[in-house]
């Protein structure tokens, strides 16, 4: 429920995991005989995790605690929850038993915890008081604003602020231009992003970085690329064929964008890597190319209209299939999409493409099987061997897994 849990929303846990019960029964014959042959492995980027979860009950209870952790910065539990949740997600069956978990890795104490209380109870206690916790609450409420980081989100919770209706009506915060962004286009944002819309934004910047240099290409990462119908944003990496020639096409697409009326709002971060700089130790690091993060303005028309309720050549017309937030975009003919578009070399797309597909996840299991397994060192740019202490060039995802001795798994199974 963390993708579909609207700010403060509570879940019926209950509910949920009765249904899974009920669907997950008539397979619990072949099930033991699947859990103690199967060799699993410790790192994300050694096992396939497809978007066909049979855990859902566990992992959306162990994320959510996760994230809980994540907001505390209590790093050691954040990373113990979330490599429990990851392995679970990559199981080809449901967990139904306490037995089921026998040589799993990353199972640790607190998680068995947790699974045994939501197969013997349905619910989880703590998840259940986090749903009710003012903090935790206002914490989820506040970032779900764009531009609005845990910090931020704390400093207004101690102020005593428990909705945003009370933040706004405040003359005396500063608020980031960002911040400001999130707050104007919050509905829209706050609303998932569909794949027919993440279709139509390829489209549309397609077209603009075309004008601007004849040899770049677009390319869709992030969820959508691991196979997801719905994201929060749309993430592009733009590249040309010849390199050098993708320097000022971000300026140049950014300023047609805006000629078009197209751009709602707009924060360009500069490039800051220096070439040949080594890769970054951490799991987490972010890159260092020429990126912006954008809000879209993304004309309704140029969707799929079966996407918004509409048979396509029908009238406009309100049905109850669509949600109230739908109807208000088609009533107003447009919906405020967030998208990052990242520069970068083609020397390097092989690398910011493996970076930029994600699962987080994945991306940080696969560093850190790089460091401890390896010795070697992986970030969006580049991969050091530090055996060799040399560069490894790659020109596709394949050969980077081929470097690292690693089978190759499909963007659909990084879902992990
Ligand atoms: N990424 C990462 N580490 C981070 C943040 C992001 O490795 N701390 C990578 C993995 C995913 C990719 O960047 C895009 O990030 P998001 O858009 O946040 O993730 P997503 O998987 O596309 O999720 P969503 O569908 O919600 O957009
Ligand atoms: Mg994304």
């Amino acid at each position: 429920f963390t993708d579909s849990m609207g700010a403060g929303k509570p879940v019926d846990i209950k509910e949920h995991h009765r249904l899974q019960m009920q669907k997950i029964q008539p397979l619990q014959s072949d099930v033991s005989s699947t859990s103690s042959v199967t060799h699993v492995s410790q790192y994300a980027c050694q096992r396939k995790s497809t978007l066909d979860n049979k855990n859902k009950i566990f992992t959306d209870t162990l994320e959510l605690l996760a994230e809980n952790c994540e907001f505390d910065e209590n790093a050691g539990s954040f990373v113990a929850y979330s490599r429990a949740t990851s392995v679970l997600k990559s199981l080809p069956y449901p967990i139904t038993g306490m037995n089921d978990l026998e040589g799993l890795p990353c199972i640790g104490d607190q998680t068995r915890v947790i699974i045994e209380e939501l197969l013997e109870e349905g619910v989880c206690s703590k998840v259940e008081s986090l749903l009710c916790d003012e903090k935790y609450k206002a914490r989820k409420l506040f970032t779900s604003v764009f531009g609005v980081g845990v910090k931020t989100a704390d400093k207004w919770y101690g102020l005593g602020f428990r909705t945003l209706e009370e933040i706004k009506a405040r003359k005396d915060i500063t608020f980031t231009k960002m911040q400001k962004a999130g707050f104007l286009y919050y509905e829209d944002i706050l609303q998932a992003v569909k794949k027919s819309e993440a279709e139509a934004v390829i489209q549309i910047i397609g077209d603009i970085v075309g004008q601007c240099a004849p040899d770049a290409k677009v390319t869709l990462t992030g969820g959508f690329r691991r196979g997801k119908e719905v994201g929060h944003d749309v993430d592009l990496l733009i590249t040309c064929l010849e390199e050098g020639n993708e320097e000022g096409v971000l300026h140049k697409a950014i300023s047609k964008l805006d000629r078009h009326g197209l751009l709602l709002f707009c924060d360009v971060v500069e490039a800051t890597m220096e070439k040949r700089q080594l890769p970054s130790r951490k799991y987490d690091a972010m890159d260092h190319f020429q990126k912006c993060f954008l809000i879209l303005k993304l004309d309704k028309r140029l969707v799929n209209k079966r996407d918004y309720g509409l048979a396509s050549g029908s009238a406009v017309r309100l049905t109850d299939k669509r949600t109230e937030d739908e109807n208000k975009t088609m009533i107003k003919g447009w919906k405020a999409i967030r998208v990052d578009l990242v520069i970068v070399p083609s020397q390097q797309f092989a690398y910011a493409l493996l970076g930029w597909s994600g699962s987080r996840q994945f991306e940080r299991d696969l560093r850190r099987y790089c460091s401890q397994e390896k010795r070697m060192l992986l970030d969006n740019h580049g991969l050091y061997d530090k055996n060799t202490q040399e560069f490894l060039k790659a020109e596709t995802e394949e050969e980077i897994f081929a470097h690292l001795g690693l089978e190759y798994i499909e963007p659909q199974e990084r879902n992990a």
